[in-house]
């Protein structure tokens, strides 16, 4: 059986005090330079996906199969909607070296060669994987498994070199349940087996982004989802190069889609890598739940792009009847479509700078108190008169926006609250465009409450949320005057 047929039972919850700690602020400095950055004018609609996703930046791909490019239906809608293309079996293990050493990119080339004809990017999927080895891979072990792996990296990266948008290194190497690793014979070569492939790659390809690619990491609270992220935040601190995260996304009734996705997006996000959403299906096809997923990847500047996997419900792996995809299995727009259009056409330009700023932040001298105090106080700090205090950091800014986060929200009050509210003002002109972790509302004077799952803190204990702002017109300030108020 496949692994992800069956997805996991539900994780546990993490108690908030993890879950703050698990936030990674980001240093309080602003990037002085300005970045250009693509822009869409003012209700400009598009009427397709790919071109809807362009509006803000960002892709909209689908998996291909060569078996199905015969079928002119099929290529005319993939063709028309999409701008991104992964191969849905062809660039795998068993796929591209069916034996040892004699590489075999037929069917790989196929998919790309029709890709790059029709004017679109490729993801590469996937590199080191557990499943769709063949034979005489997984009947390997120890060194020479180890060997095996770099030799494959190497020989496909290498086909493929400055052709791939970005490669799924590794695929679906966390347990389940656990927060783990999942054991497989990769895994039993040495834990260090999945920064050997990603080095490997880089080395193979510089200019390939490189994504860690999972299933049922798309819920926060999950224990997966906390192994993959403590994973990258260890990569990312030792200087293990990854620049992806790929979240799989098949949805269904045992592995939902929750609204803490977003929550997952942004906090990989703030790790310094991009999110892609690289494997998209929702069994049912709630139109609803489709929106949620697009407009979760929207309102996070470095989630770059979604990939659904398939084109018509009859081209799904989970078979027609679960109705997963954007097309029914006569090719017609289903409503998860026009909502999925429609959320991209509404969305405002992605803030990633295409152009990274140049200009070296400064730092404010800290001055030296002329003074020295005489009485070293003995109490710790009193109560801030609102029960709470709250900083804020600006993450990242650009001509058009930038986001603040973390705010960080600590109750000071000597004791437990069971809610808070932050206001702040944004200066004339600018919006509100996306929040998470918070229910932000007002304009001008805007009004930050805390979501249900983080109202809830400990003396001393801390939450973060975040936003993003777009400015209007030139206006270069960002948001202010942050004060919080408990209950
Ligand atoms: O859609 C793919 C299906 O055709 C294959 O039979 C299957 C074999 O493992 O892989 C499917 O794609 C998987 C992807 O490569 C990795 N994530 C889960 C996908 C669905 O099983």
């Amino acid at each position: 059986m496949i692994d992800n047929a069956t997805p996991r039972a539900a994780g546990r919850r993490l108690s908030l005090g993890v879950r703050s700690a698990l936030v990674i602020g980001t240093a309080g400095v602003l990037a002085a330079g300005l970045a250009t950055v693509v822009t869409a004018p003012a209700g400009a609609a598009e009427s397709t996906l790919g071109a809807a996703a362009a509006l803000s930046g960002r892709y909209f791909g689908t998996a291909i199969s060569t078996s199905r490019l015969g079928d002119s239906q099929y290529t005319t809608i993939a063709n028309r909607e999409f701008n991104m293309v992964t191969a849905e079996n062809e660039m795998k293990i068993d796929a591209t070296e069916p034996n040892r050493g004699q590489f075999n990119f037929t069917n790989g080339d196929r998919v790309y060669n029709w890709a790059v004809q029709n004017g679109k990017r490729v993801r590469g999927h996937t590199l080191a994987w557990h499943n769709q080895q063949p034979g005489w891979m997984q009947s390997l072990s120890g060194s020479s498994l180890r060997q095996a792996m770099i030799d494959h990296i190497n020989g496909v990266v290498g086909h493929y070199k400055g052709k791939i948008y970005a490669w799924d290194v590794v695929n679906e190497a966390f347990d389940d349940n656990n927060g783990g690793r999942r054991d497989s014979n990769l895994q039993r070569t040495g834990n260090d087996w999945i920064e050997v492939a990603f080095r490997t790659a880089r080395a193979a390809d510089p200019a390939a982004k490189l994504c860690y690619n999972d299933y049922n990491i798309d819920n926060w609270s999950w224990a997966k989802t906390q192994g993959v992220y403590n994973m990258v935040r260890d990569f990312k601190s030792r200087g293990v190069p990854i620049d992806c995260v790929g979240l799989q996304s098949h949805f269904n009734s045992q592995s939902a889609y929750n609204s803490n996705y977003r929550t997952t997006i942004s906090s990989f996000a703030a790790l310094g890598v991009d999110v892609q959403i690289t494997e998209l299906d929702i069994q049912g096809g709630s139109a609803q739940t489709y929106a949620n997923v697009v407009n979760d990847c929207l309102a996070v500047a470095r989630c770059a792009g979604i990939t659904v996997w398939g084109v018509r419900d009859s081209d799904s792996w989970l078979g027609a009847n679960t109705s997963p995809l954007l097309f029914d299995s006569n090719g017609n727009k289903k409503a998860a479509y026009t909502s999925v259009l429609n959320a991209l056409n509404n969305a405002t330009p992605n803030p990633t700078p295409t152009v990274t700023p140049t200009v070296t932040p400064t730092v404010t001298p800290t001055v030296t108190p002329t003074v020295t105090p005489t009485v070293t106080p003995t109490v710790t700090p009193t109560a801030e008169p609102g029960g709470c205090s709250v900083t804020a950091t600006t993450q990242t800014q650009w001509q058009g926006g930038y986001v603040i986060q973390p705010v960080t929200v600590r109750n000071t009050s000597g004791s437990n609250i069971s809610g808070w509210t932050v206001t702040f003002s944004l200066p004339s002109g600018q919006n509100l465009v996306g929040s998470w972790n918070a229910n932000i509302s007002g304009s001008g004077t805007m009004t930050a409450r805390n979501a249900g799952y983080n109202g809830s803190l400990a003396p001393n204990g801390t939450t973060t949320f975040g936003f993003q702002v777009a400015r209007g017109g030139s206006d270069s300030q960002i948001a202010g005057n942050f004060t919080c108020s408990a209950g």
